[in-house]
Order: structure tokens, then sequence, then C-alpha cells
């Protein structure tokens, strides 16, 4: 018989890792507000949750790594704000915060969830943030949600 495996949204054992840009914080406050309350409206206690934050979304990958190793996290939640400005530079930092974030989930085990924003304009980003199109910080707490829960059910991987 073929295997069907889902995770759900119910709050597991352990603790949650947050890691907030502190750039752009208007917006990421709201990112963090959604993150924490949709965990706690799935049953995660508030003591459960630890936030960490950093001055913009390029040193998110190195902190999130460094908890996601700790093995004291179930998931670690990664949040920002990139907006695009004058010049190429929110690409570097997109890349990297990408693929940083990305390389600390796949060499710890432990989901990390990227919920940053990747926005042409301030307007796009409050929209994600709480406006009209959602809040990516409660997004990420549900996938945070449904990878531990999914992880949970899956053998272990061959690193043990
Ligand atoms: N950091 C962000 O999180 N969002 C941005 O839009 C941004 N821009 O546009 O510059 C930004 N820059 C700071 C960067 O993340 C680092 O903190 C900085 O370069 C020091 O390493």
């Amino acid at each position: 018989m073929p295997q069907v495996f889902q995770g759900e949204w119910s709050a597991p054992q352990g603790r949650f890792a947050i890691v907030v840009a502190r750039f752009n914080d208007f917006v990421t406050k709201r990112l963090l507000e959604g993150a924490v309350d949709t965990l706690q409206r799935h049953g995660v206690a508030s003591e459960a949750i630890d936030v960490a934050w950093v001055p913009g979304s390029f040193e998110i990958p190195l902190v999130a790594k460094r908890l996601a190793d700790a093995g004291n996290h179930v998931a670690v939640l990664c949040l920002g704000a990139v907006i695009r400005g004058e010049t190429s530079h929110h690409d570097y930092i997109n890349h990297q915060a990408a693929a940083g974030i990305m390389q600390a989930g796949q060499s710890s085990g432990v989901p990390v969830l990227f919920g940053v924003l990747t926005c042409d304009t301030l307007e796009q980003a409050i929209n994600r943030a709480g406006g009209k199109s959602g809040n990516k910080g409660a997004e990420a707490a549900l996938a945070a949600l449904e990878m531990v829960n999914l992880l949970g059910k899956l053998p272990p991987d061959s690193q043990g």
C-alpha cells in the first residue's frame, strides 16, 4: 500500500525559535506578531517561543544555523523584509539569505522556514505583513508546524 505522509498544524513538543531582522522593522514586527500569534493559536506556549533579533536579513542565516545546529528548537523561523531600492544591493541580500536559510535547514535536519519578504515596494511589503495579502510570518509559522509534524512521521535521516 502506498503511504501518504502529512504534517498537521498541531503544537508538537519542543521549543520554536524565530530569527527576525531589525531592518525595515515596521514590517518585520508585524511578521513577528503574525508568527507568534499563529504558533500560539495552534497551541504553542508563549514560553516555548524564543526570538533572536539580527541587524538585517543578510545576518539571518548565521544565527538560524547556530540555533538549528544547537538542537534546542524543533524549528527555526526566519523573518525579514528586503525591499528593492535603487541599486542591486537587495538582490545580493535576497539570494544570500534564501540560500543560507535553506542550507541551515539542510545541514541541521531541523526545519528552517523562509519568511523573508522580497518586494519591489514598501506597499507590497505592508500588504504581506498583515495587510490584504496576508501575513508571511503567519504562513511561516504554519509551515513550521507542518514540517515538524511531518518530519516526526518520516524515518530518521542517515545522519541519525
Ligand atoms: N536588510 C534587510 O533586511 N532588508 C533590506 O531591504 C536591506 N537593504 O535594502 O539594504 C537590508 N540591508 C541590510 C543587510 O541585511 C545587512 O544587515 C547589512 O548589509 C550588514 O551586513
